[in-house]
């Protein structure tokens, strides 16, 4: 988890007066997640983890929280072995997450580096209509080369986020996000302490196997789905020691919703983007769907050791690209087939008679910059998983506030599934007739009657 983030000279038109008033940009390259940001300056608070992502440094400034965003095309890493050039912040797709306390006031620099005008909204927050970000109705748009500045007051505790409201199909689809914690000031009791506190946002790509910018015209049909710009196995795993307390704070900015599941434990939503759920109206739940736009708190107690899958339930989402348009051709004979077509095609691979999860094995050529769509090792061999998937590993002896990969999970002795030494001798028995043969099922069809009255439906 090396942090490289460095300090830039803004650029842009900005006069140079006014350039030296600014707050240092500071900018981050890589996708490690970084160690929490403990905050050496204004009001203490326990920083969140921010998921192959960092949170962004500040100045206090007569008492002002000050914050230097920079909007600008961006290289990331979206898993080993493929880069996309998106849109993004600092340097990164998602942007830098901000913490701030309840009751800071923020002053937010936003300068444009892109090729076209953007905004900033800050979703979810109590502002003055004037800081609400939305280009055209609150404020004209920030072309590229300006600088604007937001100030308000984080009025209200919780999980939130920004991103553009400003062209905002192509600037979404180019990875222009970020995630905003706002930290209570006091305790009470609807805000737990957590001992861990981890957040992502989840997005969606649509790039082409072999090339490296999102399609941004696609509605629903995206290829790569994502946690904070990075796929499955590129996504760092949830490291906690057995019984932290655990919070995911997690904000859905793709075209469709996402039922997150994780294993091994029961979890309850503890926030929305409205805020704290009263304890009266929280339950229990394994999986929970987050619809577009919207933002999770999920809490639970880490007591379970082991690695536990954490993924988005829509078995697609945990695939990487390959292509929605391959034919099912589970069943299908190809005996013959691949040979015929080979001499038209010479690289021709027949997939998918057993199902898919021979693609995990085949040495099929990948275009370049392209991750295989089921992969990732495990101790058992190859995950089958790609997209939105992670691991929660819950150990004993994790150090507290260690967020550091432990490695596998060991199972103990005598916990294991196992496969039997042989098969069993004789088949079990099938349900047969008397007779001791299959017994000819009749029915009968009865068409609705068409003459304009009902049929005798029974
Ligand atoms: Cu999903």
């Amino acid at each position: 988890m090396a942090q490289t983030i460095t300090a830039a000279v803004a650029g842009g038109s900005v006069a140079r007066a006014a350039l030296a008033a600014l707050p240092d940009v500071a900018t981050r390259q890589g996708a490690d997640t970084a160690p929490p940001l403990t905050p050496s300056t204004g009001l203490p608070y326990r920083p969140v983890l921010t998921v192959n992502g960092w949170s962004l440094p500040w100045r206090m400034k007569d008492g002002v929280k000050e914050f230097h965003l920079v909007a600008e095309p961006v290289v990331r890493e979206l898993a080993p072995g493929m880069k996309a050039h998106l849109w993004g912040y600092n340097g990164q797709s998602p942007g830098p997450t901000i913490e701030v306390v309840e009751g800071d006031r923020v002053r937010l620099y936003v300068t444009n580096r892109l090729p076209e005008h953007t905004s900033i909204h800050w979703h979810g927050q109590r502002l003055p209509n004037g800081m609400d970000g939305v280009s055209g109705l609150t404020q004209p748009p920030i072309q590229p080369g300006q600088t604007f500045v937001y100030e308000f007051v984080a009025r209200r505790a919780g999980t939130f986020m920004y991103h553009p409201h400003a062209d905002e199909m192509a600037q979404i689809a180019m990875g222009m996000m970020g995630m905003w914690i706002t930290h209570p000031r006091r305790r009470s009791a609807a805000i737990a302490e957590v001992e861990r506190d981890f957040c992502f946002l989840l997005s969606a790509f649509d790039i082409d196997p072999g090339s490296y910018t999102p399609k941004i015209m696609t509605m629903l049909d995206f290829n790569l789905w994502a946690w904070n710009s990075r796929i499955f196995p590129g996504i760092d795993s949830f490291n906690v020691r057995q019984g932290d307390r655990v919070r995911l704070r997690v904000g859905n900015l793709t075209m469709t919703n996402h039922p997150i599941h994780i294993h091994g434990h029961e979890f309850e939503v503890t926030g929305t983007d409205g805020g704290a759920v009263p304890r009266s109206a929280r339950w229990p739940e394994v999986t929970t769907d987050i619809a577009v736009g919207q933002m999770r708190q999920i809490e639970f107690i880490a007591d379970e050791p082991g690695d536990w899958a954490v993924h988005c339930h829509k078995s697609h989402h945990t695939m990487n690209a390959m292509g929605h348009s391959v034919p099912t051709m589970i069943g299908v004979d190809h005996q013959g087939l691949a040979a015929k077509i080979g001499k038209l095609i010479p690289d021709y691979m027949v997939m998918g008679e057993r199902g898919m999860a021979d693609m995990t094995e085949m040495e099929m050529p990948l275009p370049d910059n392209t991750v295989p769509m089921m992969t990732g090792q495990g101790p058992f061999g190859s995950v089958e998983m790609g997209g939105m998937f992670s691991v929660l590993k819950v150990r004993p002896d994790q150090p507290h506030g260690d967020y550091r990969d432990p490695g596998w999970y060991r199972q103990p002795a005598g916990t294991s599934v196992r496969a039997l030494a042989a098969a069993p001798a004789e088949a079990p028995a099938r349900a047969t007739s008397t007779q001791g043969a299959p017994a000819a099922i009749e029915f009968e069809v009865r068409k609705p009657n068409l003459n304009g009255h009902h049929g005798n439906h029974r």
